[in-house]
């Protein structure tokens, strides 16, 4: 392999350790040795199937070991690489918890045996919980350097206070931290990495990020991955780094790196960029045999950089060990290493019981009492007919002023996202009125609250979600936008893999409860394909992720207090088409106001047929309901869901038993849509209790064109709502 020269690369003269103490040297060695006896126990324990996974670090063991001694287990912060078992255990991570892990033992502290081995966490050492998806992590390190960054300068946003999401996240941070984030050279291909480097360069923030570069991604050699097979050269030209490039498998090259790039992150000079050479000793992990797409001389080549010897015959050649302690440290550690997985192998295994400990947080729940302030007068406002018109205000209105109010009461608030500040450039403000976003929904945010609680994100969805994760992981609440629906997907990878899995792969030692809002839906007459698009059920079908969407003003504003205050990732559906509908209106609530999720509301009585919906339709079932009842004398109930993960079995239940017939309507395509499953609980649970089929009425199994006639056919009207009552009610 070509390996650029630095002076890092340099080879080291004899006597160069020196500044090192020997005992220091001996520290290093040891630590090395220990994670390669971890290793190939654990590969032993694979072999006879006590446990049931096996990845290594062998060959990244000194770059790995020099990052740590660098840097403060407890004080600066680790999102790791699945391979940093040298890493981990120089942070204070023991061979006893990593074989906790690898057996899956309900005493592992990383994860209580949900995830594999390897996969990091300890909220002591600040090591947060890991995930297998590459790359995902930086994402999450950049928004935790700048969380670090926020509460230095606001050292009063974390204050203890009791009663919200805070009452369960105390706060630890130092204004020199410094952030590690690892990765393997494969993984730089992600976008996911450039999205990190970019917000990590533009900030300047103490974002170390390493690249563990043995050459290969499974299979995959670097040029494949990497044009030109180095990935130093390609970052070269981001702003505010420091770059090195260095040999890994020299420990005291590769520490003395760190420390240089730890001492310009914590100068405040911006991130640092570590690129180490080291080698993939074994294959990529247990699964993977290297002998069937690697030559034989490529695999001894290798072999011949191998860390812990090399090292070994460093510390003979300088003369701090002999042979002979060598031999006798290297069976100490052997010893360490069996007798400490002797001992996991007798650990408890995880109760079955556990099984749904840590979906969701287990001390705050959104559904009780305590978020239902709701009013029973305020709570009948969605008939405009009830409060003078001129106090009505938009769903828009309310839930900009739910947002002001919240902000105002919380300072761990930060609001970011597409075009969501007023202004980026400040100056500009003192003459224009600001964006606020693109339908105005967090308008005056950044005004009132400063540019560093609401600010305008760079143009990349997982970006945004991603970050938001490293917010919430340190206990400050990000409340961020996703400008469309239609292009929330490139942050699906984080959504479902890392903010909604967070708590319960960490087993509840890490939570991100983050909100995203998310204008959603169509009939906006032209907003087409990329305009319109609904998909609520791919999201309530991700456990860990609250899925709420009000049909109208009140609703949204309490709702989204409820989002905001409580401990877990909500995802926040606003309707575009009932932004500033006349439907709905509603005034103010006051700044208390909240509604607990899971409980819908019956927004129209009736006794022939449940009709079960949210959002848009809600609307549109009552037109067509009260056409039902004047023409044809059906009483229609309709049940507002509110929230759809969770959702209010019981109202459904109570109203199917007093009418016997249900239709389910959603304005998402028919065909897995989310009333798929609503209709099937009903079926399931309710079936002495019905008189007909249950019935569902949904978009067509197609995009929303563009054209206003095919729009007006592909979604469901007031016209198939009435349709679909009398043809329900003569069944
Ligand atoms: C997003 C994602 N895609 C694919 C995989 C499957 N996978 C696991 S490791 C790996 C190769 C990673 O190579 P590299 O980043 O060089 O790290 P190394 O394993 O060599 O240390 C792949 C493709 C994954 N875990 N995550
Ligand atoms: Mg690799």
């Amino acid at each position: 392999m070509e390996v650029a020269s630095s002076s890092a690369l340099a080879p080291q003269p004899l006597g160069v350790s020196g500044s090192l103490s020997a005992q220091q040297l001996v520290q290093i060695y040891r630590l090395m040795v220990l994670s390669r006896r971890v290793d190939d126990r654990e590969i032993l324990l694979k072999r006879q199937q006590k446990v049931f996974f096996q990845i290594s670090a062998a060959g990244h063991e000194a770059l790995q070991v020099g990052a740590a001694l660098a840097l403060k287990a407890g004080y600066d912060w680790f999102f790791p690489y699945y391979r940093d078992r040298a890493l981990c255990l120089a942070l204070g991570v023991t061979p006893y918890d990593m074989f906790l892990q690898a057996v899956g033992a309900a005493t592992d502290p990383a994860s209580g045996g949900r995830q594999m081995p390897t996969h990091w966490s300890s909220p002591e050492l600040h090591i947060v919980s890991t995930s297998s998806s590459t790359a995902t992590q930086l994402l999450h390190a950049v928004g935790c350097a700048e969380a670090g960054r926020y509460l230095s300068r606001h050292p009063e946003a974390a204050e203890p206070v009791a009663g919200d999401y805070r009452e369960f996240h105390s706060l630890d941070f130092h204004g020199d931290e410094v952030v590690l984030a690892c990765i393997g050279e494969g993984s730089t291909s992600q976008g996911e990495f450039w999205e990190a480097m970019n917000t990590a360069s533009n900030q300047k923030l103490p974002v170390i990020f390493l690249v563990e570069d043995n050459g290969y991604a499974i299979s995959v050699p670097v040029e494949v991955n990497t044009p030109g097979g180095n990935i130093s050269r390609i970052v070269a030209n981001f702003p505010n780094f420091y770059f090195a490039e260095v040999d890994g498998t020299d420990p005291v090259a590769s520490l003395a790196t760190f420390q240089a790039a730890a001492a310009h992150c914590r100068a405040g000079l911006g991130p640092a960029f570590v690129h180490g050479h080291v080698v993939r000793h074994y294959s990529h992990s247990f699964s993977d045999d290297d002998k069937n797409y690697r030559s034989a001389a490529e695999r001894e080549n290798d072999a011949l950089r191998d860390p812990i010897a090399r090292m070994r015959e460093r510390l003979i050649r300088e003369g701090i060990l002999t042979e002979p302690e060598i031999i006798e440290l290297e069976k100490a550690l052997e010893h360490e290493a069996a007798e400490a997985a002797e001992r996991a192998l007798l650990a408890p295994l995880p109760e079955i019981s556990t099984i749904p400990r840590h979906v969701y947080s287990p001390d705050l729940d959104p559904t009780s009492d305590s978020f239902a302030t709701e009013t029973p007068d305020s709570a009948s406002t969605a008939n405009p007919a009830s409060s003078a018109a001129r106090s009505q205000r938009t769903m828009a209105d309310l839930i900009n002023a739910c947002l002001h109010d919240e902000m105002r009461r919380d300072p761990r608030i930060v609001v970011y996202g597409e075009d969501v500040a007023d202004a980026s450039r400040e100056q500009a403000l003192a003459e224009v009125k600001g964006k606020g976003g693109v339908f105005k929904l967090t308008a005056g945010l950044q005004t009132e609250f400063g540019s560093e609680r609401a600010f305008n994100s760079v143009l990349a969805e997982a970006n945004i979600v991603g970050r938001a994760v490293g917010y919430a992981v340190r206990g400050m609440k990000p409340v961020v936008e996703i400008q469309f629906f239609d292009y929330i997907w490139p942050a699906m990878h984080q959504i479902r893999n890392e903010l909604s899995l967070m708590r319960w792969r960490s087993n509840g030692a890490w939570a991100a409860p983050a909100v995203i809002r998310v204008p959603i839906g169509g009939y906006l007459t032209g907003g087409a394909v990329y305009h319109s698009q609904s998909g609520e059920s791919i999201f309530t079908h991700i456990p860990g992720l609250r899925v709420v969407m009000p049909s109208n003003s009140l609703d949204a504003n309490g709702l989204l207090r409820t989002a905001i205050r409580c401990d877990d990732p909500v995802l926040f559906l606003e309707h575009k088409r009932l932004y500033r509908e006349p439907y709905g209106r509603a005034p103010y609530p006051g700044p208390e106001f909240s509604i607990p999720f899971g409980k819908a509301k019956i927004v129209r009585p009736g006794r022939h047929i449940t009709l079960v919906t949210y959002g848009a339709l809600v609307p549109r079932a009552l037109q067509a309901a009260h056409q039902a009842e004047r023409d044809h004398g059906i009483e229609t109930e309709i049940v507002d869901l509110r929230s759809l993960s969770p959702y209010d079995w019981e109202a459904i239940a109570e109203s199917v038993r007093k009418t016997s017939r249900v239709i389910v309507a959603h304005e998402d395509m028919i065909s897995w849509g989310y009333g798929a499953e609503i209709a099937a609980r009903i079926a399931d649970e309710l079936f002495d209790e019905l008189d007909a089929p249950v019935k569902r009425i949904g978009a067509m199994d197609t995009f929303v064109a563009y054209q206003p006639i095919l729009e007006d056919a592909i979604l469901p009207q007031p016209q198939n709502i009435l349709d679909a009552l009398v043809a329900l009610k003569a069944y």
